[in-house]
């Protein structure tokens, strides 16, 4: 019933677009990470489809100050992607003479925009934390404009992905979606549910193993290699290292049980296996075959500023594809430099470990746009409680600081993060985003040690039982 209206919702706003005069410039905005930038390249999929004349801005957040300059930009239709639902209120206010097409998942402010169509599952009770991300949203948006949109549904699963909405399978809207793409490029396998276990040799797939976690071999490839010999896995030969896939059956067998054992005191053991999502059009060696890599390059693209590349890989684009590889050099570098500055000062004067929450003051020793993708490795990683909540800070190069809150593995109380964000910054002056799993902020560096006085403060008057 409610998916029937929300389709009704995104039916209705696809007409009324289709009715737009092609001599129209369509502005899209969208969001820097995975799920923003496949809504990018699904509308710029559609709108080429359209012969449109478009333009797309790709921003870390839709601060105040980018709202007003959008304001006063002279096109007259608009489509913001993954963003804008807090900003309805702008839009009535500052927008009025605009059209605007909000296709987005975040948590809502005011919900009658008086200009244009608001499209955002929460307005119809569906869970946009889980069932659907912007990226399927803006799916459904240019399904409806042309039904041979239909063809692109795995860039939408792309960024599902991005957004943690797959969890050894996705639910809701998302597996319709995921039947969409099933009907063209898209395979979905029972495999090792490994990060880069197509595309990167053995050794580096385990030594690089963050979700899971394993204990005695993530993070130290001495180990790996000594564990590989110990079980008695060739994992070089012809001058080569081997990946996965290219282990004989006995191989295979002898590395999953040897993972099994490792793992024996991990609580979600299993999690190694399960579903794995395949381009069918990819070679095997290819950094675009599976999507969980996919999602994670195109986050690269985003934090390390260079978002075309990533919109271009979702284009499929050559030249793109050529790029990939030296973004995804140049990121391992600064997520492995993240890490290890992560455990190098646990338990030090940067990084606060406490039964309810863990914060982790990385300063400028991490990126401002890596500290979320980091913090959510590390929510991942099997090394808190389940249900912990995690908040890091990273310096940006304004004088402000980045905020990011991540749940210890999946949100099994269903915590809202953005809220008790909120609450902390009460009092803080603070822009906000996010949602339920996922949320930041970003605040005066001058505000750096009320912050964390206000984080211990909110922690030990409200015990993790008033948040359930
Ligand atoms: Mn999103």
């Amino acid at each position: 019933m409610t998916l029937d209206l929300f389709l009704d919702n995104i039916k209705k706003a696809a007409s009324d677009f289709n009715n737009i005069d092609k001599k129209e410039h369509i502005r899209v905005i969208s969001n820097y990470d995975s799920d923003g930038l496949t809504s990018a390249a699904l509308l710029t999929k559609a709108l080429k489809n359209q012969d449109r004349i478009f333009s797309i801005r790709i921003i870390k957040q839709l601060t105040n100050k980018i709202l007003k300059e959008i304001s006063l930009e002279q096109y007259n239709i608009f489509i913001f992607a993954d963003l804008g639902s807090s900003s309805v209120d702008f839009f009535n206010e500052n927008m009025k003479d605009k059209k605007i097409f909000i296709l987005d998942h975040h948590q809502i402010k005011s919900s009658s925009l008086k200009n244009g169509f608001f499209i955002n599952p929460l307005l119809f009770d569906i869970d946009g934390s889980k069932e659907i991300s912007a990226a399927g949203v803006s799916y459904l948006f240019t399904k409806s404009l042309d039904s041979k949109n239909e063809e692109n549904a795995h860039i939408a699963i792309i960024g599902a992905i991005g957004d943690s909405q797959e969890n050894k399978g996705f639910i809701g809207v998302n597996n319709l979606i995921l039947e969409d793409a099933k009907k063209y490029n898209l395979e979905v396998r029972n495999g090792l549910r490994l990060f880069g276990a197509y595309s990167r040799p053995i050794h580096k797939v385990l030594q690089f193993s963050t979700d899971p976690y394993i204990p005695g071999i993530t993070g130290d490839e001495q180990a790996v290699i000594s564990f590989l010999e110990e079980i008695g896995i060739n994992f070089y030969s012809n001058g080569k290292y081997k990946k996965l896939h290219e282990l004989t059956e006995i191989e295979f067998q002898k590395l999953t049980s040897a993972l099994l054992m490792k793992l024996s005191n991990h609580e979600n053991q299993e999690d190694i296996f399960g579903p794995v999502y395949l381009l069918k059009t990819e070679s095997d060696d290819s950094l675009t075959k599976d999507l969980k890599e996919f999602s994670t390059l195109l986050n690269c693209a985003g934090r390390l500023n260079k978002p075309s590349i990533g919109i271009g890989l979702c284009l499929n684009d050559k030249y793109s594809k050529e790029k990939a590889q030296e973004l995804i050099i140049e990121y391992r570098k600064e997520i492995t430099n993240g890490l290890e500055w992560f455990y190098n000062n646990r338990n030090k004067e940067n990084i606060i470990e406490h039964e309810n929450f863990i914060l982790i003051n990385a300063q400028g020793f991490i990126r401002d746009s890596l500290i979320g993708t980091l913090t959510s490795m590390i929510s991942r990683s099997g090394i808190f409680n389940e249900g912990l909540i995690l908040i890091s800070m990273a310096y940006n190069l304004d004088g402000n600081i980045k905020i990011s809150t991540r749940i210890s593995s999946y949100n099994i109380n269903n915590i809202n993060v953005k809220e008790i964000l909120e609450s902390i910054l009460n009092g803080i002056n603070a822009e906000i985003g996010g949602h339920n799993e996922a949320a930041g902020a970003i605040i005066s560096q001058a505000d750096e040690d009320i912050f964390i006085k206000k984080v211990k403060e909110y922690f030990t008057k409200n015990i993790i039982e008033n948040m359930r």
